[in-house]
């Protein structure tokens, strides 16, 4: 039997990937941070009891930040591939924690290479690192495949930057299967609540029931390269089935802005938006809704969306748009899920998030709507 192990389990992709990874034979290890709270609501669907006896599925305790973790898992494992999922992913956050991002996201990157090489795994575990569309930054190039120069522009971007190469010079030096996966942004009802595509879908839903008055948002005008999450963990893993190891760009070819999620959110519970002003002036006012709306006080005419500098970066990047042709060709890459479908299955599992909080709220419960 395979074995993998994921770091980053407990996020979006990790958990993708661990029942992609169990769907295909594997064993799947997963590093998770020791936390006060259970951190494991994405993966406790997959999680094996440890007094039974098989399990395929198996969790550590360990830190990108504590070689000493990594070194002994890996140790004890002997991982046939190791999938470097774990990162302090948001690039908003690594403005305020640029340290720690550098630390997790760059040097965590080296601290796993250098345990396959301290235990000397070179010749026998494969990794992939999770790299990402933000190294091309303030765009040289549109579309961006992976010949296009970098330009970071955030200290996320600048670690993950860091740990792209770190991890094509240890490919070089010392002959390891590595791989980068450039990859562009990936949702899923699974996201983080903070990222703005999964923000938007869960506000909405909230303001169609009628326990949310706004959303505040930042950049409008940024436009994205969104496909969905559970397409792009199957390339990862691809990655790492080829013959010589080599980095990829997976995306869709199809970008659209942060206003045209918003729009087709709405459409999909049967609102329609018309906006209104410009820069932090503007605002996203309800055109029409459907009579099935149980906002008492939503009408023709109120204010849902508005703009919020908080959410502006010190540095942004505008616009990425990504060229996969090479995944297509090697990889047979040909993701399923089309940017209606992915907003459209966000949007139904935020409105059922949101019509079960209604019910507790209905019953008498409290129910924290925490909003970011
Ligand atoms: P998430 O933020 O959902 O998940 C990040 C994971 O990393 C979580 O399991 C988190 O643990 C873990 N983690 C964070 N810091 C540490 C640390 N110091 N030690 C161990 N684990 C840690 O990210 P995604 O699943 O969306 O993304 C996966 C990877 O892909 C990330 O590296 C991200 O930067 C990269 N990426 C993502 C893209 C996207 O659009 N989603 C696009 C391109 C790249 P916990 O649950 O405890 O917080
Ligand atoms: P990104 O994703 O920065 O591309 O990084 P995010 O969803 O955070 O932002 C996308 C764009 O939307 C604009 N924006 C807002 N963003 C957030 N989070 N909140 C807001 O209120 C808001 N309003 C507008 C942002 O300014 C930005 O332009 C994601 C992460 O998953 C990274 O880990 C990954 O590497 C890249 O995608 C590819």
């Amino acid at each position: 039997m395979k074995k993998a192990l994921i770091t980053g389990i407990t996020g979006q992709d990790g958990a993708y990937l661990a029942e992609f990874l169990l769907g295909k034979g594997y064993q799947v290890h997963g590093i998770k941070r020791r936390s006060s709270l259970f951190n494991t609501a994405r993966i406790d669907h997959l999680y094996q009891d440890p007094h039974e006896g098989e399990r395929r599925f198996i969790l550590h305790h360990g830190d990108l930040t504590d070689s000493s973790s990594l070194i002994h898992i890996i140790e004890k494992i002997k991982p046939d591939e190791i999938y470097n999922l774990a990162a302090q992913s948001h690039v908003a956050v690594s403005f305020e924690e640029p340290e720690y991002t550098a630390n997790s996201d760059a040097l965590g990157t080296l601290r796993l290479l250098e345990a396959i090489r301290i235990l000397g795994l070179t010749q026998t575990t494969r990794f992939y690192q999770a790299s990402t569309s933000e190294l091309f930054g303030k765009v040289q190039e549109v579309p961006q495949n992976e010949t296009t120069p970098f330009y970071p522009r955030s200290p996320y971007a600048v670690a993950k930057m860091y740990a792209y190469w770190i991890v094509v010079n240890y490919r070089e030096a010392y002959g390891i299967y590595a791989c980068n996966g450039i990859l562009f942004n990936h949702e899923s009802p699974l996201r983080g609540e903070t990222f703005v595509t999964r923000k938007i879908t869960r506000a909405l839903a909230r303001i169609f029931l009628g326990f949310q008055d706004c959303l505040y948002l930042g950049n409008l005008d940024a436009r994205r390269d969104w496909g969905h999450a559970r397409d792009y963990v199957e390339m990862q893993w691809l990655m790492l089935q080829q013959q010589e190891p080599e980095d990829y760009v997976i995306a869709t070819g199809e970008q659209h802005s942060v206003r045209e999620f918003v729009d087709a959110a709405a459409a999909e519970l049967g609102l329609t938006l018309s906006w209104q002003g410009e820069g932090v002036e503007e605002i996203g006012v309800v055109d029409s809704l459907p009579p099935t709306c149980a906002a008492a006080d939503l009408r023709p005419g109120s204010v849902v969306v508005r703009v919020d500098p908080r959410y502006f970066r010190p540095t942004e990047v505008e616009t990425l748009l990504g060229d996969p042709s090479k995944a297509r060709e090697k990889l047979g890459w040909v993701p399923t899920t089309g940017f209606a479908d992915l907003v459209a299955e966000m949007m139904r599992a935020d409105l059922d998030d949101a019509n079960r909080d209604a019910l507790c709220r209905r019953e008498g419960f409290t129910v924290l709507n925490h909003n970011e």
